[in-house]
């Protein structure tokens, strides 16, 4: 633990990560506590949480603020003991980055078939199936908050027809904008590469069945609709998704994210030939990039400065 006494001192616990890093850069400012020390602590005022134990929130007489380590928040408000103070996301530009890159690489390996020409190669396959022009092929964007308006941005640069699904209305310049239960039909039948970027809330878990699969469009120009899912893992079935693809209802998938992080070795998803699997990885949280403005925010709010980014606790996200 660092000795600072002036400013209001950090709790930081994290899950499956490791904290060194991040608390280097937190202790330049503040004196850190690392979890499990400081249950009940009354000096603690935030902490920095990467999927907290339990009720460890609930404990700390004083907390006024808690920082989430990544842009998704499930992972804090699956604590049914959270105490009632503002939770603060993660938006930064560093990350939206990386989402962007993840995004824009696996549409444009469905797009450019990737599947097909590594499956080719191993065969030494000279072989050009037919390519559709970008703007023939509709990708649609489940999900357009920071992440999700960012990838649209930058895929339609790319010269593709771009859908998006938010649950609000939501008007992005040369974005096809559907929202809601009404909204879903249409946009799915639209759409030849789905990308999903949603929050895992009560309304999305499991949004990614079976029934969602097959309303994708079935005749589209890439010969089957395929599947990118960045946003959380109990978003999608996995035995749905083995299925579309079994029938032929999804063509490819590229899976960022798993009902169980790690996947199971035994996972058919691992070796399936027309899935591509990364470890939760299209965009990780840098403390180099996020520490700093996490420590600017506790900065302004000792000035009386109201906090941004802040999770709205009714939505889930
Ligand atoms: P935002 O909160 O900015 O955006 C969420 C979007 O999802 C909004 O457009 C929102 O609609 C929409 N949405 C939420 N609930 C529903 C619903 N029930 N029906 C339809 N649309 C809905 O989140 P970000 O863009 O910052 O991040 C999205 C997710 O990406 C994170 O929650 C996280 O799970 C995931 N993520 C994954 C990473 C990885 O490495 N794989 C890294 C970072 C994030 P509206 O606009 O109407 O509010
Ligand atoms: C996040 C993540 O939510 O890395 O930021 O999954």
């Amino acid at each position: 633990m660092t000795d600072k006494p002036a400013a209001g001192r950090v709790l930081l616990s994290m899950t499956g990560m490791h904290p060194k890093r991040w608390y280097d850069l937190l202790a330049k400012e503040r004196a850190i506590v690392l979890e499990p020390d400081g249950p009940e602590d009354p000096t603690i005022d935030y902490a920095v949480v990467w999927k907290q134990p339990p009720g460890l929130l609930s404990r700390l007489p004083n907390l006024r603020a808690i920082f989430s380590i990544g842009a998704g928040v499930d992972h804090i408000l699956a604590d049914p003991k959270l105490p009632d103070v503002p939770i603060v996301r993660v938006v930064a530009e560093n990350l939206t980055q990386y989402m962007v890159e993840y995004v824009s690489w696996r549409v444009l390996d469905h797009h450019r078939q990737g599947i097909t020409y590594r499956a080719q190669q191993a065969e030494k396959r000279w072989h050009e199936p037919p390519q559709p022009p970008a703007n023939e092929v509709a990708v649609g964007i489940m999900g357009l908050g920071v992440l999700g308006r960012a990838a649209a941005t930058a895929l339609k640069a790319l010269g593709f027809t771009v859908n998006s699904w938010s649950r609000r209305e939501k008007r992005l310049d040369g974005v096809n904008g559907f929202s809601g239960e009404a909204g879903l039909t249409p946009f799915l039948a639209a759409t030849d590469i789905l990308v999903v970027l949603l929050p895992l809330t009560p309304a999305t878990t499991g949004i990614i069945d079976h029934g969602l699969l097959s309303r994708l469009r079935q005749d589209g120009p890439l010969g089957g609709p395929c599947l990118v899912n960045a946003g959380r893992g109990p978003l999608q079935k996995e035995a749905d998704i083995l299925k579309a693809l079994e029938e032929g209802v999804l063509k490819e998938a590229s899976l960022d994210v798993f009902e169980r992080e790690p996947l199971d070795t035994q996972s058919r998803l691992w070796t399936h030939p027309r899935v591509f699997v990364t470890p939760h990885a299209a965009a990780s949280s840098d403390p180099a990039h996020l520490v700093p403005p996490m420590l600017a925010q506790m900065a302004a709010f000792e000035r009386g400065e109201p906090l941004k980014n802040l999770v709205d606790r009714e939505a889930g996200y």
